[in-house]
């Protein structure tokens, strides 16, 4: 799925992450920025020793914050690590940690001036968000931020499975109708 938002384009995509060529990929890091295993496991894998090598220097990141590497073997540039929250009952800061770091993202690539950004479905693995909210928070975020910011052309969701795609589908849809 397709949609101009501003001076954006704003794509809904099934696939894995890591074969992107956006200025930059998002990683679903851990506040270690230690690695891991989904989307982090498959990004340091395909792209190499020298994404973590920066990680290591740069020493962490805070839930809710983004760091940026380069994208060692990867065809994209650069990796955004983001730090999604773990969903523990959703009564907690979880959906202003999630905004966040969505949000503090795409700050990320304005300030680099960056054009291009593809985002994994953050938090909605072994974090455990529900992945209906998830999709409503991260498609709100970017919605907002392109309606407020006209420097970064395409953002990508790239969502692994069908049913994690279709959500997204379905949430934008709601979204877009107000
Ligand atoms: N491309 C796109 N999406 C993917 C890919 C891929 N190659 N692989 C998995 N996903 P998760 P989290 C989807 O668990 O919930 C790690 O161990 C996956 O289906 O990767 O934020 C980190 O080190 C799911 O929808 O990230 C942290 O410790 C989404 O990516 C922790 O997990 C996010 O799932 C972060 O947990």
């Amino acid at each position: 799925m397709e949609q101009e938002i501003n001076a954006s384009t704003l794509i809904l995509s099934c696939g894995d992450i890591t074969k992107e060529s956006t200025d930059a990929i998002v990683n679903a890091a851990n506040s270690g920025l230690v690695g891991g295993g989904g989307v982090d496991g498959a990004i340091h894998r395909a792209g190499g020793p020298e994404i973590m090598q920066q990680c290591r220097k740069i020493g962490g990141c805070p839930t809710g914050k983004a760091v940026i590497t380069t994208a060692g073997n990867l065809k994209a540039k650069y990796v955004i690590h983001t730090v999604g929250p773990r969903y523990y009952d959703g009564t907690g800061k979880e959906a202003a940690l999630l905004k966040s770091a969505y949000h503090e993202s795409l700050k990320l690539a304005s300030t680099k001036h960056l054009k291009s950004i593809a985002f994994p479905a953050i938090s909605t693995g072994a974090y455990g968000y529900p992945i209906h909210e998830a999709a409503r928070i991260a498609l709100q975020t970017t919605i907002e931020y392109l309606k407020e910011h006209q420097d970064i052309q395409l953002v990508r969701f790239v969502l692994y499975d069908h049913t994690s795609y279709d959500i997204f589908t379905k949430e934008l849809e709601i979204l877009l109708s107000f």
